[in-house]
């Protein structure tokens, strides 16, 4: 058979000639973003465009800086704020406001990030926020784009965590992407959203947020924008000042009462210390370690932060509770004491109680206690150091070395144990969990570093084998216990990272690299440093895990429970995956001895400010 003939069609002439380019200023500011087809062009015209842009203000062809747009004064306000970054997925409503952001604010502090999702936006900001405490901005479609949010959005919910997120809507003319109350859609878990209808009562309504958010108990807010405040000329009669922000002072328990808690503490036989998130900042994390030292006392930390040395003597696991005669809960909202020796006394200082909305996860139903304090944690700990100091007498004092010597035994023949659990499959091809674990802690254990993947992956083995002292050793759980938070959470706290000149660490589960891959891109896009280590075992283990427990319950076979829970026939190539999205990646590496040699590799690019990935196939278990 004859192939078909393939016509080329007449080329046809564009409208938009260079010089009719360059004719108005007007016309090359808007056709500049349709015609450049490289950064390098734009640059290029760039000075052309400044010339001609006085020459059209001084012929009155386009107004002068003076008179200038909504979209600039919040970017001021923005930068009052000392947003660094705002995370941004592009859409029309916000167009006046991206502009603004990188023309007038000169695309700095706040410097905007490309992200290919909005939930990547989110849970970008999220893991920013553990590392370096403050918020940063995720801005997105009013309805469209918080829908593909929402996941992210509850995730920082669940885990206390503040993210400024911004909405472009239009309200003057409503279309599928508008939303009549946009924060609607996330208001069940948001702590405060606010849709301002006039340019003044944008400031203190984006000051309000920053506030609130960062008010402990923390958690994310919603500020609507309306495109028709952005293009808005301001006025000089508008009173658009932007207020001193003060921070909330966050309440602590009443002197009294941390007097009767230090006297609790000081006269048991046997105080236990049990907490989730005491650490609200890495002050925390020091009060904690000055508490339990002062009692000698042992602490059971459910890791949701990092509030407490991994191999400090004291830090025991939840076995401890059953020799308990006080328990102090601190920030441990979930702890019952039926864990606890019976007839322990419970106290409980929590901050969850404050918080005016539901969340079933993170605060749970009502704690049984003996004295319970409706206050911050780590705003409480100095006082109650202090009241233990005072009452701590040197025969109190040889006791509590007793006790605290059998603790640290204790620990140690909890370490020993895991070791010889470790020797297992040591060899074994995929790779052990305990093998990949003990292989990255030898390579970055010399070095600054940051795990920024959730602490408890790899089966356990990484809190066994890494010694997590510093408080960006780690940046916790994701709250929420959502897939498809890990990649771009560990994104956002490498981000942080990056300036303090310290190495991050991802360790990677497969399952939800594939919910949210796109993320990959941003990191090489913006140059961000990370090691990447894919704890690749083809599936979902934890759910064939769920299945075939199902299965066997019911006397039934498990030899189906692959269906629906392994991510394999074809397997993915993460190496690959990454590669094509700008990423030096090598894999999948099935043999254990080729791991540590391939990080090394790795390392050497991390180390010149890019990111690297190494696919490690793994044991299912
Ligand atoms: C948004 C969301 N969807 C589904 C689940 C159910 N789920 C829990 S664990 C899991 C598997 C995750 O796979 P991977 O990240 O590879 O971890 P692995 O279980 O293999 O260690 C899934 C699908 C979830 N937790 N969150
Ligand atoms: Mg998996």
């Amino acid at each position: 058979m004859a192939e078909p003939e393939i016509k080329t069609p007449k080329e046809k002439k564009s409208d938009f000639s260079r010089r009719n380019f360059l004719k108005t200023a007007t016309a090359a500011v808007s056709g500049a973003a349709a015609l450049v087809a490289s950064g390098q062009t734009l640059v290029a015209q760039e000075g052309q465009l400044e010339a001609r842009r006085s020459a059209a203000v001084d012929q009155g062809e386009m107004t002068p800086a003076a008179s200038r747009p909504g979209s600039d004064h919040m970017v001021d306000v923005f930068k009052s704020l000392e947003l660094e970054y705002i995370a941004w997925n592009a859409h029309s409503f916000s167009m006046p406001l991206h502009e603004s952001v990188i023309n007038y604010g000169r695309n700095a502090k706040p410097e905007l990030l490309t992200c290919l999702h909005e939930e990547v936006a989110v849970a970008m900001s999220h893991g920013y926020f553990k590392i370096e405490g403050k918020p940063m901005g995720a801005c997105m479609y009013s309805s469209v784009g918080l829908q593909h949010a929402s996941m992210g959005v509850y995730s920082a919910w669940c885990d206390l965590a503040p993210v400024y997120v911004i909405l472009g809507n239009e309200t003057g003319n409503p279309s599928s992407r508008s939303a009549q109350d946009p924060a609607l859609l996330v208001r069940d878990f948001t702590k405060w959203d606010e849709q301002p209808v006039t340019l003044q009562q944008f400031t203190p309504s984006a000051l309000r947020a920053y506030s609130v958010m960062m008010t402990p108990p923390y958690g994310p807010v919603c500020l609507s924008i309306d495109g028709r405040l952005m293009s808005e000329m301001v006025d000089k009669g508008m009173n658009l000042r932007i207020p001193k922000l003060t921070p909330n002072i966050p309440p602590q328990a009443a002197l009294a009462a941390v007097r009767d808690i230090a006297k609790m503490l000081v006269d048991a036989e046997f105080p236990v210390l049990v907490t989730e998130r005491a650490a609200r900042t890495s002050a925390g994390l020091d009060y904690m370690v000055q508490l339990a030292e002062l009692l000698q006392c042992a602490v059971v930390d459910n890791i949701q932060r990092m509030n407490f040395p991994s191999n400090h003597p004291l830090n025991q696991d939840a076995s401890a509770l059953q020799n308990a005669d006080v328990v102090l809960a601190l920030e441990a909202p979930r702890f019952t004491r039926n864990t606890a020796k019976p007839g322990a006394k419970l106290i409980s200082i929590t901050e969850a109680d404050l918080s005016g909305r539901s969340n079933y996860w993170n605060f749970g139903r009502y704690q049984e206690a003996d004295m319970s304090i409706a206050a911050d944690g780590e705003a409480t700990l100095p006082s109650l150091i202090e009241e233990v100091k005072r009452l701590v007498t040197s025969d109190k004092k040889n006791a509590y070395q007793i006790r605290g010597a059998k603790l640290a035994d204790a620990h140690q023949k909890n370490r020993e144990a895991n070791q010889t659990a470790a020797a297992y499959g040591w060899n074994s091809s995929p790779l052990s969990t305990a093998r990949i674990a003990a292989e990255v802690w030898a390579q970055i254990k010399n070095r600054d570093w940051s795990l920024v993947s959730p602490s408890n992956s790899l089966n356990g083995w990484v809190q066994h084998y890494f010694d997590f002292k510093k408080y960006y050793h780690h940046i916790g759980q994701s709250g929420s216990v959502a897939v498809g938070y890990a990649a771009p959470a560990a994104l956002g706290a490498a981000l942080a990272n990056r300036k303090y000149g310290r190495l991050s660490v991802n360790l990677q589960t497969d399952g939800d690299l594939m919910y949210i891959p796109q993320s990959l891109w941003t990191a090489s896009h913006h140059k961000i440093p990370m090691l990447t280590v894919m704890f690749n075992n083809r599936g979902y283990i934890k759910e064939i895990m769920q299945l075939q427990s199902v299965a066997s319950r019911r006397n039934r076979s498990i030899s189906n429970c692959h269906i629906g829970t392994m991510i394999d026939n074809p397997a993915i190539d993460y190496a690959k995956v990454a590669q094509g999205m700008g990423w030096y990646a090598e894999g999948p590496i099935t043999d254990p001895k080729e791991l540590a040699p391939a990080l090394k590799r790795a390392l050497a690019v991390v180390d010149k400010g890019e990111p690297a990935l190494i696919d490690a196939v793994t044991q299912t278990i």
